[in-house]
């Protein structure tokens, strides 16, 4: 009986117990398995395209922009994941939006970084950045970084759809932060830049402030820092990566992959929070996993994506995301071409990355 009670754990006496209480503290060890369990496990998940599609426009039949409240005037499917309940992934946020002809979603800047990636395009079809018309052409990626105003504007007479890409969870939830948020008082901002300014600006030959230590500013509005308006266009993009796929070998997890790159720095992330690239895919890679979050935007053609022992079979605009820490590979059918994005620089702004073979 002595020797049974000498085995019991220690514990806290009932006093040290309810002072602890009564002062809202509590021991390590009963609250350090807790840590982690604000949201639940991400899971992987898939939107395929005639779903989104066919949803996207009922919304669009139903509502139009000008009816929305404000704040809030812009018409977006946003794919939600049921592991979480509010949008993809804890940190990347992605939606489907659409412009009907004649439309304008109005004019607006907030702290959260965002993309687009045009789905479907032309060239009358423009989202306005910072004073320039970025016309917005199948397959472009546009950049809004954050406090930027921005407004798009459908002078064409197609319904426009793009992919909205945004930092929101990571900015509101994870971080729990407010998103500041305001609306221009017009519609559409005044367009004072020509079209190609925000490009000449991160060109070969720059504008470039000769004392070095910026005493003396340049003739030009200035280099946005981090992360400039700009337009990538496909026709680019896509000759680079054909060049990689004739030339090169791939990389072994991402096929011949393509980092969409700060125009300021020359090299990747795009923006502080999420990076993106293009890969080309035409045979399967290798399985890896990774403590970053990632989505995929399937920009053409057929394949699957396996992560762990779940098979996400996707075509051509499908959007699937995979979580952190699970292995995963990819199997195109021929050749395809995916957006990939991942948060990947947040972990790395604090050295946190990780990634292995599996
Ligand atoms: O077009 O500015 O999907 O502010 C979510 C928030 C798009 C936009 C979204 C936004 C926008």
């Amino acid at each position: 009986m002595a020797q049974q009670e000498s085995e019991d754990p220690i514990e806290l006496s009932s006093e040290t117990r309810s002072i602890l209480e009564e002062q809202n503290l509590r021991p390590l060890w009963e609250v350090e398995e807790t840590f982690g369990d604000v949201y639940d496990d991400l899971q992987a998940e898939i939107w395929k395209w005639d779903d989104i599609k066919n949803a996207i426009d009922h919304v669009e039949e139903d509502m139009p922009i000008e009816e929305l409240p404000p704040g809030f005037q812009r018409r977006v499917a946003v794919p939600i994941n049921a592991s979480l309940g509010n949008s993809i992934t804890n940190t990347i946020y992605v939606g489907v939006q659409t412009v009907s002809p004649g439309e304008t979603a109005p004019s607006h800047r907030h702290g959260a970084n965002a993309l687009r990636f045009t789905i479907d395009g032309h060239e009358d079809m423009k989202t306005v950045v910072a004073g320039e018309e970025f016309p917005m052409e199948n397959n472009d990626l546009i950049t809004t970084p954050q406090w930027e105003w921005h407004d798009h504007v459908n002078d064409s007479d197609e319904t426009a759809m793009w992919l909205d890409v945004l930092d929101l969870p990571l900015v509101l939830d994870s971080l729990n932060a407010t998103n500041v948020f305001e609306n221009h008082e017009l519609e559409r901002q005044p367009v004072t830049k020509t079209e190609g300014y925000w490009d000449s600006q991160y060109g070969r030959a720059r504008s470039y402030d000769q004392s070095k230590d910026g005493s003396i500013p340049g003739p030009f509005e200035g280099i946005r820092d981090p992360t400039p308006p700009y337009r990538f266009r496909w026709e680019d993009t896509v000759q680079t990566l054909r060049q990689r796929a004739d030339n090169d070998q791939p990389d072994p997890y991402d096929g011949y992959s393509m980092s969409y790159v700060n125009p300021t720095s020359g090299a990747p992330p795009l923006f502080p929070t999420m990076s993106f690239r293009a890969q080309l895919l035409n045979e399967p890679t290798d399985a890896h996993f990774h403590n970053a979050t990632e989505v995929y935007f399937v920009i053409e053609g057929e394949g699957v994506t396996h992560v762990e022992d779940e098979a996400l079979e996707w075509g051509k605009w499908d959007i699937f995301c995979v979580p952190p820490g699970k292995a995963h590979h990819h199997e195109p059918d021929d050749e395809a071409i995916l957006l990939g994005m991942t948060d990947r620089p947040v972990f790395e702004a604090f050295n946190f990355y990780t990634e292995a073979e599996a």
